[in-house]
Parts: structure tokens; sequence; C-alpha cells
């Protein structure tokens, strides 16, 4: 059964480079409800442990020092099948992949600075929405 809420973070290059207004826009145009947000600063060790289960790739130190390499937005999304839909609004990991429309084909720069996340399983988005809010910051 899918649950309604999945997990996002703006990352540093869409914020540095003054997207987070449309990136949010284009979220709540999307159907999806913003039920939790804030901005962060992740250290390295954050950030590491954010993307733990990539730590075996080779492209884990590289996603650990863009993600620690600025600020970055991170929120809580509710829509009804929120992880698939979401999923499909930002499109593929790889900009050059994405759909057309899509935030990283709109937004993201490269595989590694690619705009934005989105959970990829209910569980997941149970997990991360955990690691970043409290009970006192989401509804
Ligand atoms: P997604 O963010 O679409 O779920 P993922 O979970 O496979 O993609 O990877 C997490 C992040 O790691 C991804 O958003 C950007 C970075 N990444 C993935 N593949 C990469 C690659 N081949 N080179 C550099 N960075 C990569
Ligand atoms: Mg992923």
């Amino acid at each position: 059964m899918s649950t309604n809420k999945t997990f996002t973070m703006i990352k540093p290059d869409a914020v540095a480079n003054g997207h987070t207004g449309a990136i949010l826009d284009h979220i709540i145009k999307g159907g999806f409800k913003i039920i939790a947000m804030k901005y962060l600063a992740l250290s390295k060790e954050t950030a590491g442990k954010f993307y733990e289960v990539h730590k075996e790739r080779p492209f884990y130190g590289e996603l650990v020092d863009f993600m620690s390499s600025g600020p970055i937005v991170a929120a809580i999304l509710e829509k009804d099948n929120a992880v698939e839909d979401f999923r499909k609004l930002i499109g593929a990991t790889d900009p050059a992949k994405a759909d057309k429309g899509t935030i990283r084909n709109l937004y993201a720069e490269s595989i590694g600075a690619n705009a934005i996340h989105g959970s990829d399983s209910d569980e997941n988005a149970k997990i991360e929405g955990d690691f970043y809010f409290s009970a006192l910051e989401k509804f």
C-alpha cells in the first residue's frame, strides 16, 4: 500500500542558482502540500549519514562534498501516491535523460548536481523525513 508522504531536498546547486522559489512553485502546482520545511547547512558527517546506502558507490565522496557545499531546503510533502508521483515530477537522476518539463530537466546541472532529491519508497520517505524533522516540526 502506498502512503501519502514523501521527502525532498532542494540541493545546493539549485539553491545557489536561485531556483528555490520556482521549484517550490512547481511542487505546489504539481498538487503537493508542504507539511514541513526548513533550510539546512549539512555537515559532511550528516550528508554522509543520509546517503550511507550509497557508501560503496564510486561517486559517494563527491556526493557528500556536494551536499555539504551550501544550503539546502528539506521538506516533507503530502499527496496521494506521493513517492511515485514526486519521482515523476522530478525526472530521471541524470538531467540529460529527464523528461521535458520535469524539475531536473529544467533546473539540474549534471548527474551529480541534479537540483533535487525525492524518496524512492514509502519506507525511505518515513526514514528520511524522520532523519531531519522532529515531531514538533511536522504534522
Ligand atoms: P536519485 O537521486 O535519482 O534517487 P540515486 O539514489 O541513484 O539517484 O543517487 C543519489 C544521488 O547520487 C543522485 O541524486 C546524484 C548522485 N549520483 C547518482 N549517480 C551518480 C553518478 N553516476 N555520478 C555522480 N553522482 C551520481
Ligand atoms: Mg535515490
